[in-house]
């Protein structure tokens, strides 16, 4: 069975655990500083690390997995581009008794028991928080709010969590609506190319952008200056993140609000491979701590972030 199995498999080792990360790419400044974090947290634990960086393609992570499985890792960790897919690949990590960890995206399966944990942000709460936001600074008492949703890669939890989020809230506010909406990819040249698509098709009308991430609402703002648009005063902008670099475009007034999703995964998701590895039994859900950004956050907070 699969208990008697992951028993055989997660028994405690003498040796170094060997773990193998199918990674998402190198796509924005929160992955950068989650591959940081993972290969520091691996070292202090002593954990013999194997990453694969597929380059936002799915069939490169399937493949990884794949490989992960002929290598006999311990464990194996995914953090998964997309949410679909994953059923056939950890049906063979599970038949090879290997037990699969999920960290910062999840997936939907049609079982339960493919995988060990998920370690990451609660996407919804963060769209709910970019909503709430909205509504209270962006008043709608002269005409209805027209909001720009730039969203990240097609098929991507937090891509599809985070709208849903926002939209939960944008339900009980019928003065705002989403008037387009288009996928940058995660990346700042992706959010660059939404607002540019939409300015050259459009006069503009848009009171705000809702980014899914930092260096899509950076891509923003790179194409609103260069069209003589002032981003953070003519257009207001929220994102999801909180890079420095974000944080000190908020310092600047080019973004309104940042909503923190903390990538520093590492050290919560080394401590919950050791403890499989020593027979402890892991919650299902672990959850990361994570705050808003605004012009009113003292300016010490807004200093030394770590990522
Ligand atoms: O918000 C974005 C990155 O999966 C939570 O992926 C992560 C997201 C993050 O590219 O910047």
């Amino acid at each position: 069975s699969y208990e008697r199995q992951l028993d055989r498999a997660t028994r405690p080792v003498d040796r170094t655990i060997r773990v193998g990360y199918a990674q998402v790419g190198t796509e924005s400044g929160w992955r950068l500083a989650n591959n940081q974090s993972i290969r520091d947290a691996a070292r202090e634990f002593g954990i013999d690390l194997t990453a694969i960086d597929a380059d936002n393609d799915q069939q490169a992570q399937l493949e990884a997995v794949r490989e992960f499985i002929r290598q006999r890792m311990d464990v194996i960790v995914i953090s998964p581009i997309v949410d679909s897919g994953w059923d056939e690949v950890l049906m063979e990590a599970r038949d090879a008794g290997i037990p699969v960890l999920l960290s910062d995206r999840k997936i939907s399966v049609a079982e339960d028991d493919l995988f060990m944990t998920f370690i990451g942000a609660d996407f919804i709460e963060e769209g709910r928080r970019a909503m709430r936001w909205t509504a209270a600074n962006v008043p709608a008492d002269k005409h209805p709010v027209r909001i720009l949703e730039i969203q990240g890669t097609v098929g991507a939890t937090p891509t599809i969590e985070r709208k849903r989020g926002f939209e939960m809230l944008l339900a009980e506010h019928p003065d705002y609506s989403i008037v387009y909406s288009a996928g940058g990819d995660f990346t700042r040249e992706g959010g660059r190319l939404v607002v540019g698509q939409y300015l050259r098709e459009h006069a503009w009308d848009i009171d705000v952008i809702y980014s899914h991430n930092d260096d899509m609402a950076l891509g923003a703002v790179d194409a609103l200056e260069a069209a003589g648009i002032q981003p953070g005063r003519d257009v207001k902008i929220i994102s999801v993140d909180g890079t420095k670099e974000a944080v000190k475009a908020l310092e600047e007034g080019r973004l309104n609000c940042v909503v923190e999703c903390s990538p520093l995964l590492g050290p919560q998701l080394m401590k919950a491979v050791t403890d499989l590895m020593s027979g402890k039994e892991l919650p299902l859900r672990i959850i990361t701590d994570e705050r808003v950004f605004t012009a009113q956050t003292p300016r010490e907070e807004l200093r030394g972030r770590k990522y």
